[in-house]
C-alpha cells in the first residue's frame, strides 16, 4: 500500500545516497530522482487523493516525514562534498617552498637607445632642451633653409628618399632645428635625436634607416670657442676624461667655417691601435659655426646673433662605445646580441 511504499522509498533512498551518489553532480541526480516533479515522491503523493478521509492525514504526515528525511540528507551530502572539495583544493594547492623559484626575465634597453639617453643626459645637465620634428619633412626644410643649393649632390635621387618633388623623408634632423629658428627668438639651445634616412644599400657602416642627434646653440655672441669647449666636454663625458679633441676643416653648406671632429681612440688613448687603424684619433662628428644665409632665411638678424651647431651618428657612437664592427647587428635584434649591453 501507499504506505509499504512510502517506507520502501525511504529505505532504497537511504541505502541509494550512502553507496552510490559519490558527488555534487550524483546528487542532484538523486534529488531529481526523489523530489523532483517527475520525482518518486511526488508520483506516489498523486494517489493521495484516492485515500479515505481517515488514512489521508496518516499518509499526509508519513510523506512529509520522508521528504524532509530525504531534503536533510541531500544537505547532510551536500556538505560533506563541499568540504571534501575544499580539503582536495587546499592539499593541491600546496606551496613547497624548496622549490626553486620562477625567474622573470626582465627586458633592457636597445644599444641605441641607451647611448641617444646617455648623450641626451650630458646635454640637458648642459641646460640644453629636447626638440623633436617631422620625419617626412619638405625639401625646403630639409635642404633649402640649409643653404643646401638646387644642385648639392645631397639632393641627388641616389642619396635621398623622395615621396614627391617636394617632400622627402628627412637625411638630418637640422629641419627640426630651422623650425625651432623659425619659431623661437633666441637664445636657442637644443638636441634633436631622431631617425633619419638615406637611400643606401645595407652594407658593415650604412643601413638606409639610422639615428642622429643634432644639437643648435643661438645667441648674441656665440663663438667656435664656445663650440669647441662643449665639444671638448662632450667628448669626455662619452668617452672618458682623458679624451681628446681635434678639428679638422671641413665643408657642409650650412655652416661657415666646418670642420669635422675627431676624438681620441679611446682604446689606446692615441698612440695608434686595431679600433682607430693605427690614427690615434677617431671621426665622431660634424660641426661649425651656423652658416649667415641658415639664420637669416629663419628670420634671426645675422649682424645681432651667431651660433654653432654639430651633428653626430648614434650608431657610429655606440659602434665606438660598444666595439661593433658591423652596423646590421644593431638591427637584426637577434637577443644574444643585443643582451650584452
Ligand atoms: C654630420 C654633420 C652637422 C649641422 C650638422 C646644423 C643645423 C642647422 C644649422 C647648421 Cl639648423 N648646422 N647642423 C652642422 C654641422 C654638421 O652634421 O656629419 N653629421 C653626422
Amino acid at each position: 500500500m501507499l504506505k509499504d511504499q512510502l517506507e520502501q522509498i525511504r529505505e532504497q533512498a537511504q541505502d541509494q545516497i550512502k553507496n552510490e551518489v559519490k558527488n555534487a553532480q550524483q546528487l542532484d541526480e538523486f534529488r531529481v530522482k526523489y523530489l523532483g516533479k517527475k520525482g518518486e515522491l511526488t508520483a506516489l503523493l498523486r494517489g493521495m487523493s484516492e485515500l479515505s478521509a481517515e488514512e489521508r492525514p496518516i499518509i499526509g504526515q508519513l510523506a512529509n516525514d520522508v521528504r524532509s528525511f530525504l531534503e536533510n540528507k541531500i544537505q547532510e551530502a551536500a556538505q560533506e562534498f563541499e568540504k571534501s572539495a575544499m580539503a582536495d583544493e587546499l592539499k593541491n594547492d600546496v606551496i613547497d617552498i624548496t622549490m626553486p623559484g620562477k625567474i622573470k626575465k626582465l627586458g633592457k634597453k636597445h644599444p641605441l637607445t641607451s647611448v641617444t639617453e646617455e648623450i641626451e643626459e650630458v646635454f640637458i645637465s648642459m641646460g640644453y632642451e629636447i626638440a623633436e620634428g617631422p620625419e617626412i619633412e619638405f625639401d625646403y626644410y630639409n635642404f633649402k633653409a640649409l643653404n643646401t643649393p638646387e644642385d648639392h649632390p645631397a639632393r641627388d635621387l641616389q642619396d635621398t628618399f623622395y615621396i614627391n618633388d617636394r617632400i622627402v623623408l628627412r637625411t638630418q634632423t637640422s629641419p627640426v632645428q630651422i623650425r625651432v629658428m623659425e619659431n623661437t627668438k633666441p637664445p636657442i639651445k637644443i638636441i634633436c635625436p631622431g631617425r633619419v634616412y638615406r637611400s643606401d644599400i645595407a652594407d658593415a657602416t650604412h643601413t638606409p634607416v639610422f639615428h642622429q642627434i643634432e644639437a643648435l646653440v643661438v645667441d648674441k655672441g656665440v663663438t667656435m670657442g664656445d663650440l669647441i669647449g662643449t665639444l671638448k666636454l662632450f667628448a669626455k663625458k662619452i668617452f672618458g676624461e682623458n679624451t681628446n679633441i681635434r678639428l679638422r676643416p671641413h665643408h657642409f653648406p650650412f655652416t661657415e667655417p666646418s670642420a669635422e671632429v675627431d676624438v681620441s681612440c679611446w682604446v689606446c688613448g692615441g698612440v695608434g691601435c686595431r679600433v682607430c687603424k693605427q690614427e690615434g684619433w677617431i671621426e665622431i662628428l660634424g660641426a661649425g659655426m651656423v652658416h649667415p644665409n641658415v639664420l637669416e632665411m629663419c628670420g634671426i638678424d645675422s649682424k645681432e646673433y651667431s651660433g654653432f651647431a654639430f651633428g653626430l651618428g648614434i650608431e657610429r657612437t655606440a659602434m665606438g662605445k660598444y666595439n661593433i664592427d658591423d652596423l646590421r647587428l644593431l638591427y637584426e635584434n637577434d637577443i644574444r646580441f643585443v643582451s650584452q649591453f
